[in-house]
């Protein structure tokens, strides 16, 4: 239809992307037969059946069971390419990513056979898209601080190329605060912060994150809805929030698309964008996201193309590359 096509031809960034989270099944058996990996499923179609969640951390014990069957350098290129050319389909020409380096350095993986993966995923994507990408280091929250300091010193020798530290996991019962000290060594190393709050977590932990951890971008945020103080404060301080409305339905955080707050974040001044966040878990990629929210929330192409400004102004580029997009 003419509304797909605009979404798709309206250029956006995707700032709210675990790349481990666009592990497609297919890909999942690709490499769990290349590597020799055991997987608890026999068909592409078991593997999709098993993504009913009714809340995070039913999604989270299948995600990070799926990405044991990354083990190479070649496994991370590969994931990464295959995300950033279903990301260019959707007319995504800059992506932010998370990487979650705990789940492989945990497994035995070098942190450096990550990096070298990721990093030659977007370079190819860079060459055959023209689609930038920087790379944001997500801490898992339900381990502690000690190992977040192990993970932060083993990303030392590549600091030039991880534009930022994140916060994700389990939310509920590991409030920011718990990594307010390796949030400050982070900043103090130059490095962006930003943090997943307000998902399942309560406004207090968005409060937290702003107050302090510092972050200069809040990702997801839905449940600062709750409170018209907060609320008011991240619209005066023109604080991003990524928000993933497939994903807030898929984890039961949202009874339907059809009560997303998206317009309501719209509406209250907030500079939302729309992002995909685990899109081979949550039935599909940036362009989809546009698309269900536009339709359930009746968004038209004014607010459309806010959600895309929108996307760019919260993205960690220069001021010049913002200009360039907008
Ligand atoms: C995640 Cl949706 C979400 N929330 C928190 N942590 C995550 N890791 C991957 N996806
Ligand atoms: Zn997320």
């Amino acid at each position: 239809t003419d509304f797909a096509t605009f979404i798709t031809g309206l250029p956006k960034a995707e700032l709210h992307l675990h790349i481990e989270g666009s592990l497609e099944p297919e890909l999942m058996f690709a490499l769990a037969a290349r590597n020799d990996v055991a997987i608890p499923f026999k068909t592409v179609d078991e593997v999709r059946a098993a993504y009913s969640f009714s809340n995070l951390q039913d999604f989270l014990d299948i995600y990070y069971a799926g990405a044991s069957v990354l083990i190479t350098e070649a496994d991370f290129r590969d994931m990464a390419i295959a995300y950033f050319d279903r990301a260019a389909a959707d007319g995504v020409v800059h992506a932010e990513i998370f990487f979650d380096p705990q789940t492989h350095t945990d497994r035995g993986i070098a942190f450096d056979t990550v990096m070298r993966g990721l990093l030659a995923g977007m370079a190819e994507a860079e060459a055959k898209h023209g689609l930038t990408s920087k790379l944001i280091l997500c801490f898992l929250r339900h381990l502690s601080e000690e190992a977040a300091f192990e993970t932060l010193a083993m990303a030392e020798p590549w600091l030039d190329r991880i534009t930022g530290v994140g916060l994700d996991s389990s939310e509920v019962g590991h409030p920011p605060e718990k990594f307010a000290r390796v949030f400050a060594a982070a900043r103090a190393k130059g490095l962006k912060l930003v943090a997943h709050a307000g998902e399942e977590g309560p406004p207090a932990y968005v409060l937290q994150a702003l107050d302090i951890l510092g972050i200069d971008r809040l990702d997801h945020g839905n449940r600062s809805l709750e409170d018209p103080v907060l609320t008011a404060r991240l619209a005066r301080t023109g604080m991003t929030l990524t928000v993933c409305p497939l994903s807030n339905v898929k984890l039961c955080n949202v009874a339907s698309i059809d009560e997303h707050p998206i317009d309501r974040m719209l509406r209250e001044g907030l500079r939302a964008t729309i992002n995909s966040d685990d899109p081979a878990y949550f039935g599909g990629y940036i362009g989809e996201n546009y698309r269900a929210a536009a339709i359930a929330r009746g968004l038209g192409k004014p607010e459309l193309a806010t959600l895309a400004r929108n996307s760019f102004l919260g993205s960690f580029l220069s001021d010049d590359e913002v200009a360039a997009h907008l």
